[in-house]
């Protein structure tokens, strides 16, 4: 066959992604424990003026609660002390627990330690902290950055946090529990300038309406999805998983695309267009691109959702 997994991550390769993304992420990972929860504590009090929290979002707290109670009963020292193990990534049992949370669940669970810090329940990053010349920098840089790749950094950051999932062993997840998709009656339709091909549209339409069963289906069984920033997965299992635990609750709201035919009978289709999170609601589109690669029988055999260096590459949907 004439695509490998590895080929197909190449389709339209002049799709200029955020790179200033892991750029500031690989940076904030340098710096540290105390550094990144006042950056960190820094960036979220500036960004909570223009982009609060959704409360939706939040909802997911619940999951991590009895961490949470564990750590609202502890004193300030002890509780900064466990701040800084999950920073650190440090061997502990709630950085262990940590590690084995949805990147849903692990957001929920640091929002609800903003909200207790605030509150002064939780150890308050130090009054008069001074960030370090190179967490200022970071700092700075985040500031400069849009709105969806600044929630993207964040999101990251906190992803990354607690004990490294690979020396784990194995282990169940912890995610929120999976919701019904959306009503038939109640369904939205996409149309993407551009583009008419059925499978497009219905991975944007179940994808909208929640319906995982429905929208693994239009995979190929060796299949793969690529989320941004990250390695591809692949098959239909781990690409499900992923739907189920991470993909509740999205708004894809593609605008336009190009389709064009690939060797073997493939064809190759770029959708541009915005994505909302549940966290921010309509606060934050986020640009994204789509590179799917589909199979003669018109199958998904691969996807990549590439954040967007900037609004002008909406509009770069040139010919490979
Ligand atoms: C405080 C100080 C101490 C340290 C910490 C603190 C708390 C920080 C908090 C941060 C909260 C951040 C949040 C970020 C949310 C970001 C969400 C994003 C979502 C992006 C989703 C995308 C989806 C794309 C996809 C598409 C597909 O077609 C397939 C699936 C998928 C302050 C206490 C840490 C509270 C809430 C960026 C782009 C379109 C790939 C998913
Ligand atoms: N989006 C899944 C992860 O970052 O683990
Ligand atoms: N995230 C850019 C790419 O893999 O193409
Ligand atoms: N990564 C899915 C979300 O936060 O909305």
């Amino acid at each position: 066959m004439a695509f490998t997994i590895d080929s197909a991550r190449n389709i339209f390769p002049n799709t200029l992604a955020a790179d200033a993304v892991p750029a500031t992420v690989a940076r904030f990972n340098q710096l540290n424990a105390e550094d990144q929860l006042a950056l960190i504590w820094f960036a979220y009090l500036e960004m909570g003026k223009t982009l609060p929290i959704a409360a939706t979002g939040a909802a997911n707290m619940i999951f991590a609660e009895q961490t949470l109670k564990e750590i609202r009963e502890m004193n300030f020292q002890q509780q900064t002390q466990v701040m800084c193990d999950l920073a650190n990534r440090a061997d502990t049992p709630i950085a262990r627990t940590y590690a084995t949370w949805t990147p849903n669940v692990k957001l929920g669970f640091w929002y609800e330690l903003g909200v207790w810090m605030s509150q002064g329940i939780v150890a308050p990053i130090p009054e008069g902290y001074k960030l370090s010349a190179n967490a200022y920098a970071v700092l700075q840089t985040i500031q400069g950055l849009d709105s969806g790749q600044q929630i993207t950094i964040l999101r990251n950051c906190v992803v990354d946090m607690g004990y490294d999932t690979n020396k784990l062993g194995t282990y169940t997840s912890v995610a929120e529990p999976i919701i019904p998709p959306t009503a038939t009656s109640l369904r939205t339709k996409v149309s993407i300038e551009g583009v008419t091909n059925p499978t497009v549209l219905s991975y944007m339409d179940n994808l909208n309406a929640n319906d995982f069963e429905e929208l693994i289906k239009l995979f190929t069984p060796d299949g793969a999805l690529q989320p941004p920033f990250q390695k591809p997965l692949v098959g239909k299992e781990a690409v499900l998983k992923f739907f189920r635990e991470d993909c509740q609750n999205l708004k894809l709201k593609p605008e336009r695309g190009i389709s064009e035919p690939a060797a073997d009978g493939y064809t190759q289709i770029k959708v541009t267009g915005k994505v909302q999170t549940p966290w921010f609601g309509g606060g934050v589109g986020m640009n994204v691109s789509w590179r799917f690669l589909l199979t003669p029988d018109n199958k998904i055999f691969f996807v990549a959702i590439d954040l967007l260096a900037s609004p002008k590459e909406l509009l770069n949907l040139v010919r490979s």
